[in-house]
């Protein structure tokens, strides 16, 4: 029997959303929801990760406690190892996703030095030389060629197995490095690290569950301290730093009369091109042409936050946002490259007149139009990507186009560098708040969304809750919309915190929510970290701070909230990954951790209460900096 449809207003806390989904109902498109409700209840076999399928010996599910006694899949395997094993390999998933992209920067990287790479360039060369020489490279009086050439050596030898270090632990404090040293993390190559957490959960290797959690911890380092790193920073140089700037949020910046092409996906090297062949004239000639006012770019998910970074380009929605922004019929096309594309949006685009057009040779999808990008040829595809989404628009059957909303005003921007300019060049106007009590402590509230949790109504609830206990918020990937349409990117937002955080914003103009970027920009996150607490002589697991994922779906977020826990950096987090058939990974990730790492994660689904208990450990850390309430 069908299961009776749950009302939007229990589905998302937003009013476009509320609004496309009843659409979607009455349009007879399936959504995200309804598939998560024919899947309910899941296997609990599967939700405690007591399921594997490792070997064709299985697979086998098993029950720690049948008749009082730990059963044990057909090798010999307990929970434990079951459990961890898993863990391992969704760690590993996750790392390499943010480190593929990586990746495919330095490839652009290499291109353009190359010279076979038109329409991409140098944007940065200041950064250019400021990484270069962190990282060793001597900078001075060469020519930037030259420059670029060594950054993308040295970035490619930071995937491989020469290494005993990854170039950017230069940026971690002392104190944090002996920890990883003596517990044996310190990461040493990005696909060495992957590759030996593939054979360490090969049936008949680590049999020791806390001995792969380590490795998986290793692994997660790797990533945001190398892959992710190399990410954020490579797109830097190559799109430029992000600076502050305005911009808008929700449905409401599709415009009925424009061309609207909707960039979903991660990395800015197709979502940049796209963006400028929709701004050459010729493009805008042939849009209006085909009647339409203008192109309209907007962005979904995390490329989204690439381009409203850098370039301004308004965000249409995260995660859960992406199918119901084709259902308002408004989308002439949707332009994708990798990670947290639902398999769904063909069949949702097939629905409507929606062009879904995929640009990844690694990320194809039965059913799309594939524009294959390469550094050599993306000028040339974007353009025919932007006429695919003209010749769409003329197919655009406007009485089925209904925008929901207004949208909202959002601004962004907050890289380090922004950071550092807006302070003068110096963090210390920020440490003397912190040290003054007016900002008591930090979260940086990262990833997702999660039909298990009412779209946004944790990531918002958590953000408002912190920011009124003077706590400032960074926000990155699909949390920054929740935070932009409830207000928070917007410096009048800072009348919903508390004092001393109202007054800083107040001073300095910013919002008590900083838009710091996509997921791969939470290593803007850990470099912040890492620079107060160089600054202030400490540890990083001495700093009042915390990280959060209170809407986490993906192996991605898990990899990011595990290479923060290594860092120092506690992590909230709104439900548990598959790890609680086994008490031994359940406890360290819970407390062992704090004993190893000095910090740990906290599963507090509800905002308020995982505020409280952020804020006693956020005192408890001002307490043992000598910082006053
Ligand atoms: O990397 S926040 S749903 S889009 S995984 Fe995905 Fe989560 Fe969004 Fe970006 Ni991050």
């Amino acid at each position: 029997m069908a299961k009776e449809l749950k009302p939007p207003q229990e589905l998302s806390i937003w009013e476009d959303a509320q609004k496309m989904i009843e659409k979607a109902r009455r349009d007879g498109v399936e959504t995200v929801w309804d598939r998560y409700e024919q899947q309910s209840p899941h296997c609990t076999f599967c939700e405690l990760g007591l399921t594997c399928k490792n070997c064709n010996m299985g697979p086998c599910r098993i029950s720690p406690k049948e008749g009082g006694k730990m059963q044990r899949g057909v090798c010999g395997a307990d929970a434990h190892v079951i459990v961890a094993r898993n863990f391992g390999r969704f760690v590993a998933g996750g790392a390499a996703g943010h480190s593929d992209h990586g990746r495919d920067l330095i490839e652009v990287l290499e291109a353009i030095v190359e010279g076979k790479a038109p329409g991409y360039q140098i944007s940065d060369e200041a950064k250019l030389r400021r990484v270069s020489a962190e990282l060793g490279i001597n900078v001075d009086g060469r020519d930037v060629m030259d420059v670029a050439r060594d950054l993308m050596d040295i970035c490619y030898a930071d995937f491989g197995s020469r290494k005993k270090e990854v170039g950017f632990t230069c940026r971690v404090p002392e104190k944090r490095k002996e920890i990883w040293r003596k517990l044996g993390i310190m990461p040493r190559g990005v696909d060495r690290e992957i590759a030996e957490m593939m054979h360490r959960t090969h049936m008949g290797c680590d049999n020791d569950a806390p001995n792969t959690l380590l490795h998986a911890a290793r692994t997660s380092l790797a990533d945001g301290w190398a892959g992710s790193m190399i990410g954020t920073e490579l797109s830097d140089i190559i799109f430029g730093t992000p600076a502050p700037s305005a911009s808008r949020a929700n449905l409401g910046v599709l415009k009925a009369d424009h061309v609207n092409l909707l960039v979903h996906g991660h990395n800015p090297v197709v979502s940049e091109m796209v963006l400028a062949a929709a701004r050459e004239p010729e493009m805008i000639a042939k849009a209006k042409a085909a009647g339409a006012a203008g192109i309209n770019i907007g962005g979904l998910c995390c490329t989204g936050n690439e381009l409203l970074m850098r370039q301004g380009i308004p965000m249409a929605g995260n995660h859960l946002m992406t199918e119901l922004a084709i259902v308002t019929g408004a989308v002439d096309a949707m332009v994708v490259d990798y990670q947290c594309i639902m398999p769904s949006l063909v069949q949702t685009a097939a629905c409507y007149h929606t062009k879904f057009i995929t640009t990844a040779d690694k990320a194809k999808f039965t059913g799309a139009t594939h524009v294959s990008f390469h550094p050599d040829n993306a000028v040339k595809q974007a353009r025919v990507v932007v006429e695919m989404a003209i010749e769409a628009y003329e197919r655009r059957d406007q009485g089925r186009v209904e925008i929901p909303c207004e949208p909202v005003d959002i601004t962004t921007g907050f890289s380090i560098e922004a950071l550092l300019s807006a302070l003068g060049g110096t963090l210390d106007p920020v440490l003397d708040a912190v040290k003054a009590g007016k900002i008591r402590g930090f979260t940086a509230i990262v990833g997702c969304n999660n039909p298990r949790i009412k779209h946004d109504s944790a990531n918002v609830g958590l953000a408002k809750a912190l920011i009124k206990k003077d706590i400032l918020v960074l926000a990155t990937g699909c949390v920054t919309t929740a935070a932009g349409k409830a207000g928070l990117l917007m410096p009048e937002g800072a009348s919903m915190a508390g004092p001393g955080l109202q007054e800083v914003c107040g001073a300095l103009g910013i919002p008590p929510v900083l838009h710091m970027g996509s997921c791969v920009d939470n290593s803007r996150v850990i470099q912040l970290c890492a620079a107060i607490a160089n600054a202030l002589g400490v540890d990083i697991s001495d700093l009042p701070v915390w990280g959060a994922s209170p809407e986490w779906y993906s192996e991605k977020a898990v990899a990011i909230g595990l290479y923060c826990v290594a860092s120092g950096i506690p992590v909230q987090i709104g439900t548990p990954p598959h790890i609680t058939g086994s008490d031994v990974v359940t406890n360290l990730a819970l407390s062992g951790l704090e004993d190893l790492v000095g910090a740990a994660f906290l599963v507090e689904a509800d905002p308020e209460k995982a505020a409280d208990i952020m804020d006693e450990r956020i005192k408890a850390k001002r307490k043992a900096l000598g910082l006053s309430e």
